[in-house]
């Protein structure tokens, strides 16, 4: 029988790998989608642009319970991935209030009306290493105590609790997975990594002369979007609902991204990076590396690309996409 799968955040980084790995395992594909995006599907649709026939989209918005509620009984869903959240931190700072109110009633409203209409579907919940935050040991593993230091870290240690909840609760087969930082061609340009390689990909191309960043000495462990959604798919597998890290298990500082990225074109990033204050967040989290070892051997996770190879795709696409004049979110074929 063929499984139904929900994704919330399909338009996303995250939504849009997970939806082409969950069609190429026979899945029927649905997501959520915010109802402006469907009234300007050439801008909002970009990572998902070559799926648009093989899923089927539905208007809702995790700000209203009725619209998740309507949604959910519409089909009979056999999984549901919620990714869909406010997910850049140093807006959380700018707007904590919309941050919380998105990230944990709309987490709450989901498995509320799930609860009361498909007790059965499977769920998984995006959780963050920003859950970690001032880490409290190195690596962090699922044992490993919270410390959130963002209004975002906070939304997604609540959406945590209230998924374990659900499952403790009310027998519901409820997961989160805690993702480390994960990138790819399709990243966001607000994000750190994604900055970097376009501004490297325009420096190349003479558009422009230089990269201002905030906190270089950060340190965060990076992997592929691509190798993640596997994760996901696989927690939501398992005979019993449980909760696992998923990380490369190595470590950089955003200065080493940086050298790597402008290496691959043949500059110094030296030349090119510069310090503004302007990005520096009111509380960092320094230091995360994650120990996948549970992922590892409980569901036969492992990443496939390295960091090398990461940060080498970035800028070839970057460089593709700003000599093409392509769009912002990056090329769905990616
Ligand atoms: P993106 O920012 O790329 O995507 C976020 C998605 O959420 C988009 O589809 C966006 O829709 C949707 N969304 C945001 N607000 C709303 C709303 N109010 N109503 C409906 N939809 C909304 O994030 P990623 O794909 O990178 O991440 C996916 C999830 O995983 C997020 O929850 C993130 O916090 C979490 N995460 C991500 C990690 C990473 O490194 N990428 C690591 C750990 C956790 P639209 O396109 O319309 O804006
Ligand atoms: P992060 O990702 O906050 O880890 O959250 P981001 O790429 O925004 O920041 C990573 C690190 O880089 C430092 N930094 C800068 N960041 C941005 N965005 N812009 C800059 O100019 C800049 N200069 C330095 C930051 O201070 C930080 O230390 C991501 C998101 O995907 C979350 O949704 C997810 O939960 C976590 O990863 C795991």
């Amino acid at each position: 029988m063929t499984k139904k799968a929900l994704i919330t955040g399909i338009t996303g980084q995250d939504g849009s790998y997970l939806a082409e790995h969950l069609l190429s395992l026979g899945y029927e594909v649905h997501g959520l989608v915010r109802r402006v995006a469907l009234e300007d599907p050439q801008h909002r649709f970009t990572r998902i642009a070559t799926l648009l026939d093989r899923v089927t989209l539905h208007p809702s918005s995790l700000e209203s319970y009725p619209s998740i509620f309507h949604v959910i009984s519409q089909h009979d869903f056999d999984e549901c991935y919620h990714l869909a959240a406010q997910s850049f931190v140093a807006e959380s700072f700018a707007d904590g209030f919309s941050t919380m109110n998105t990230n944990i009633n709309g987490t709450h409203y989901m498995l509320a009306a799930l609860r009361e209409l498909r007790p059965e579907c499977r769920f998984y919940f995006a959780g963050s290493s920003e859950m970690f935050g001032k880490v409290r040991e190195e690596p962090q593993n699922e044992m490993t105590p919270f410390h959130p230091r963002s209004p975002y870290g906070i939304s997604k240690v609540a959406g945590f609790d209230l998924t374990r909840n659900y499952r403790e609760a009310y027998g519901m087969y409820c997961v989160s997975g805690i993702l480390f930082n994960h990138e790819g061609p399709r990243r966001g340009h607000e994000f750190v990594t994604r900055k970097i390689t376009s501004t490297v990909a325009r420096v190349k191309l003479g558009l422009a002369n230089e990269l201002r960043l905030g906190n270089l000495n950060a340190r965060r462990d990076w992997g592929h979007a691509k190798d993640y959604v596997r994760a996901m798919h696989l927690m939501l597998q398992q005979p019993e609902a449980d909760d696992f890290v998923v990380a490369t298990g190595e470590t950089h500082t955003v200065g080493e991204f940086c050298e790597l990225a402008f290496s691959e074109v043949g500059l110094n990033y030296g030349n090119y990076v510069r310090v503004d204050e302007r990005f520096i967040r009111p509380a960092e989290v320094d230091l995360l590396i994650g120990d996948a070892q549970k992922a590892r051997t409980q569901l036969g996770w492992k990443p496939e690309y390295t960091f090398e190879q990461l940060v080498k795709e970035m800028v070839a696409a970057d460089l593709e996409a700003v000599a093409s004049g392509q769009s912002a979110k990056g090329n769905a074929t990616a």
